[in-house]
């Protein structure tokens, strides 16, 4: 079984902890323990920092999966110190509100030393990964520079906004300041990173996890022809709502909905995905909501998806792994 999954940082990399925990404990129905989980990442929260590449969903994936991350923020290493930052601070460099770790910081300097010497994203990533073996095949959604920008008020400007890094955005300003609008840079003119397309086309079941649906799989919708390997992959695709009982479970996810019109629910969310038989830009074939989204089945369904209200807090891996089988179920009893 060929199992691809769209994700961003952390909402799909517990996700996909808990995808694998159940695959190799044979709870998720027709995967076998063999089966093989291809990740296409979100790389439009990358940014360049005093000289380094820094591709925060790609590390949260391979960090979680590969036993390296930091459990309580949910990014970043273990057993991490900050030496570095805290001379970078004494220096007065900027910025001083991101966190870079001394130990993350070596895997941006290979990062950028293997682009300064002409590898693509890809492979770095691949390079990368022969040491932490997430257990995955790690894509980048694309191997072209694309960064997400933020639109925001600022009355100082003579526009009235200025536009700050997603970074920026949500580590500076926590997200608390509401995103006019969101730009993504470079994403029209972005390619599929190799092995992407291939990735949805040859899957034998697409998932999209809990990830944010804007910054994190709307901007991997975004790259050109993935929409399209989607709408028209023999596989299934199926998706569970980030958004649980009418709110975001964690990070900015009603900033960014808001911020394009779409109403911060499951059933939102899910008819934003859209359909993909009856709609001409829809990606799903079915929705996973929380018990809680319960009332919601209904709406969903009347868009033309299949649908079905199961636990989606990702509590732990055994309740992920829960998630997942029911996803697959869901697409499995539609045959
Ligand atoms: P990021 O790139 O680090 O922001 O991570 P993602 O985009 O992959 O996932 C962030 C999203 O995960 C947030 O918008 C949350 O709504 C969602 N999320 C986090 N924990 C849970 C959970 O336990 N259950 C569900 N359904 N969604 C979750
Ligand atoms: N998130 C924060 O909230 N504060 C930080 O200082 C921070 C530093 C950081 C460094 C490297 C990295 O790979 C991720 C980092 N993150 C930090 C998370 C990052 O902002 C992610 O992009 C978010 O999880 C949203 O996708
Ligand atoms: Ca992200």
């Amino acid at each position: 079984t060929r199992i691809t999954v769209l994700s961003g940082g952390m909402g799909g990399a517990r996700f996909l902890q808990g995808l694998l925990h159940g695959i190799a404990a044979g709870t998720v129905p027709g995967v076998s323990p063999g089966a093989e989980v291809t990740v296409v990442a979100n790389t439009a929260d990358d940014l360049w920092m005093h000289g380094l590449k820094i591709c925060p969903d790609l590390d949260t994936v391979m960090y979680t999966l590969g036993d390296g991350i930091d459990l309580d923020r949910g990014w970043g290493r273990r057993d991490e110190t900050w030496s570095v930052k805290a001379e970078l601070a004494a220096y007065g460099v900027e910025p001083t509100w991101f966190g870079l770790g001394d130990r993350d910081i070596a895997t941006h300097v290979v990062r950028t030393q293997m682009l300064d010497a002409g590898y693509p994203l890809s492979a770095v990533t691949e390079a990368l990964c022969r040491r932490w073996q997430p257990g995955v095949r790690l894509l980048p959604m694309s191997d072209d520079r694309v960064e997400t920008h933020v639109a925001i008020a600022d009355e100082a400007a003579p526009s009235g906004r200025r536009v700050v890094h997603f970074q920026e955005y949500w580590v500076r300003l926590r997200a608390e300041v509401p995103a006019e609008s969101v730009i993504v840079v470079g994403l029209d003119a972005s390619s599929p990173a190799p092995g992407v397309l291939e990735a949805i086309a040859e899957a034998d079941l697409v998932v999209l996890p809990p990830s944010n649906p804007v910054v994190s799989v709307g901007t991997i919708l975004g790259v050109p022809g993935v929409r399209e390997a989607l709408r028209t992959t023999a596989a299934p695709v199926v998706g569970l709502s980030p958004v649980v009982g009418g709110s975001h479970v964690r990070g900015m996810a009603h900033q960014m909905l808001t911020s394009i019109g779409v109403e911060v629910s499951a059933a939102a969310v899910g008819l934003h995905y859209g359909d993909r038989a009856t709609t001409s830009e829809g990606v799903l074939d079915a929705w996973l909501v929380d018990e809680r989204d319960a009332d919601q089945v209904d709406r969903v369904r009347g868009a033309g998806l299949a649908c079905a209200a199961v636990p989606l807090m990702m509590s732990d891996v055994d309740a992920t792994a829960a998630m997942a089988a029911a996803a697959v179920a869901l697409v499995t009893d539609r045959g």
